[in-house]
């Protein structure tokens, strides 16, 4: 209800540039990314590098300079789908409402803090690296950013921009069902979520816990703390230090 006079929410778009766009044809037409689509929180478009090559072969890719194995995407294509998208052809001529993020294993990591950042930009450009690389003038010259979703090597960065947009999409405002669900999540207090239980209250001899089911407000809440903490230093003590 409230979005239909709040001037304050804008539309976010995403454009995808891949050697692979129909990897992307139902992906985003599923829960919360279709219903902020639907209501036009966010437009989001998968597009053809091959689409920007001048040549009869549409080639993206080409030896690496100094040899080794695999291919390295070329720069005129990416430059030329970052110009026709953005405007721009350099990272300095990036409008300051846009961001242009190379997905690579060279990023730095993606977190929950950047979902926030990327989910107040206007357009958001995610360049999807594939082969062995991709040419280092793209990022040395071109993107905002430059961001890996953990360490681990994918085929491609496909998958990648799929989870970003995902991370993203259900930060912006009015994209949740429940305003609150997105700020007492994992990661937004630093700690992992708390554990979740619903009926039956005894499942094959493992009960809930006690607690969850008496209604007393302030003692689930001492509860639910406490669970995550625990939880949060048996699964990711990193998280707990400093
Ligand atoms: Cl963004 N791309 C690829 N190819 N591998 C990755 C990655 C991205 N993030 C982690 N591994």
């Amino acid at each position: 209800m409230k979005k239909w006079f709040n001037e304050s929410i804008k539309m976010l778009r995403v454009d995808i540039i891949t050697i692979f766009p129909d990897y992307f044809r139902e992906v985003f037409e599923y829960g919360i990314i279709r219903r902020a689509t639907a209501a036009s929180l966010v437009e989001i478009k998968a597009h053809d590098l091959r689409s920007w090559t001048s040549d009869k072969h549409k080639v993206v890719d080409d030896r690496p300079f100094g040899g080794g194995d695999g291919m390295v995407l070329k720069p005129e294509p990416i430059f030329a789908a970052v110009e026709s998208l953005t405007g721009a052809r350099r990272r300095a001529d990036v409008a300051s409402g846009k961001r242009v993020v190379l997905l690579s294993p060279q990023g730095k990591p993606f977190t929950q803090s950047m979902a926030a950042e990327f989910a107040q930009s206007e357009q958001l450009v995610l360049i999807c690296g594939r082969y062995e690389g991709v040419d280092e003038r793209v990022a040395d010259a071109l993107v905002t950013d430059e961001v890996s979703i953990g360490d681990y090597v994918l085929s491609g960065g496909e998958p990648a921009a799929l989870i970003v947009v995902d991370a993203v999409v259900r930060l912006i405002p009015g994209a949740l069902g429940s305003e609150t669900s997105a700020t007492t999540e994992s990661f937004s207090d630093g700690l992992l979520d708390y554990p979740h239980y619903t009926r039956p209250p005894e499942f094959e001899g493992m009960r809930a816990p006690d607690v969850l089911l008496t209604g007393h407000h302030a003692e689930i809440e001492r509860w639910r703390q406490g669970a995550a903490e625990e939880k949060t230093k048996r699964n990711r003590p990193d998280l707990l230090k400093e």
